[in-house]
């Protein structure tokens, strides 16, 4: 079974961008990936999906099906889409391809904490997922909004028990400083909580340090690897950890 890459993030996180140049990144390196279209809202995308779920369930058809407004339809969709599973699963493994490349809707919360999700996930691809969870670099700058998007995808996580790398996006929009900050917080919370305590109320900063220090105990986000999709930086680093977890190699040979 082709293994199966699904990139989740808040709104605006650059997952559709990243579908995008890690599929160019691939192909210029003679990697073979296709990608698949998750987000029945999609209005724009940067790359042309091979297997695209707005064929079969839109935000619009829903809109108009089901007489709802955009929100109401975006959580109908989100349900329909379990009932596309295994249609999808089977259109994946008619390619012959080395990795299939799956955007998620554009509100995280769509696809994170529905059960009809977890569902889809697992009919798609049993145990042959992977996930790319993305945080937005602008929210990873400051003490404060780092510790909520940690949180966040935290919360994710206990949805879907597939193995995943943290990614910090749109890395070009960061100084060389701020990189080297988040790095260091990534890797040892007492600095975090050092920083934290400069600029947030005590009693944030004892919740903050209670809940990360259940989370350093389970190793449960790891460090994260900086993205650009203006540079490509980060490309070698998502795609040798892909082989890791798929193939049981991180180097960069084909498999
Ligand atoms: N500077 C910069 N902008 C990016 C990058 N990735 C995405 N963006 C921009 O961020 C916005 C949201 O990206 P999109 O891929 O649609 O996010 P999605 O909602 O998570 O799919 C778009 O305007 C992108 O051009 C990046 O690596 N660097
Ligand atoms: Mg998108």
């Amino acid at each position: 079974m082709i293994p199966r890459v699904y990139f989740v993030g808040t709104a605006g996180s650059g997952k559709s961008t990243l579908v995008n140049s890690l599929k160019e990144w691939m192909e210029n390196m003679s990697y073979d990936a296709i990608t698949v279209n998750l987000d029945p809202g999609a209005e724009f995308l940067p790359y042309t999906p091979d297997i695209d779920i707005r064929e079969n369930v839109s935000l619009e058809s829903v809109m108009q099906n089901y007489n709802l407004g955009p929100n109401g339809a975006q959580i109908v969709a989100a349900d329909l889409m379990v009932q596309e599973a295994e249609r999808i699963k089977e259109l994946i493994d008619s390619y012959d391809s080395d990795y299939t490349l799956i955007d998620t809707p554009g509100q995280l919360e769509l696809f994170a904490f529905r059960g009809s999700s977890s569902q889809l996930i697992s009919n798609l691809g049993g145990e042959n997922n992977a996930l790319l969870y993305l945080f937005d670099s602008v929210l990873m700058k400051h003490p404060e909004s780092y510790v909520s998007s940690r949180f966040l995808a935290m919360s994710v996580m206990t949805r879907f028990y597939v193995p995943f790398l943290s990614v910090v996006s749109k890395a070009d929009l960061l100084e060389p400083v701020e990189k080297e900050r988040i790095a260091r917080w990534d890797g040892n919370k007492n600095e975090l909580m050092r920083d934290l305590r400069e600029v947030s109320a005590s009693l944030n900063v004892q919740l903050s340090e209670a809940i990360l220090g259940g989370s350093e105990s389970l190793n449960l986000l790891g460090e994260s690897v900086f993205s650009s999709s203006e540079s490509e930086d980060g490309m070698e680093d998502i795609y040798s950890f892909l082989q890791k977890i798929f193939y049981g190699s991180d180097d960069l040979e084909k498999r």
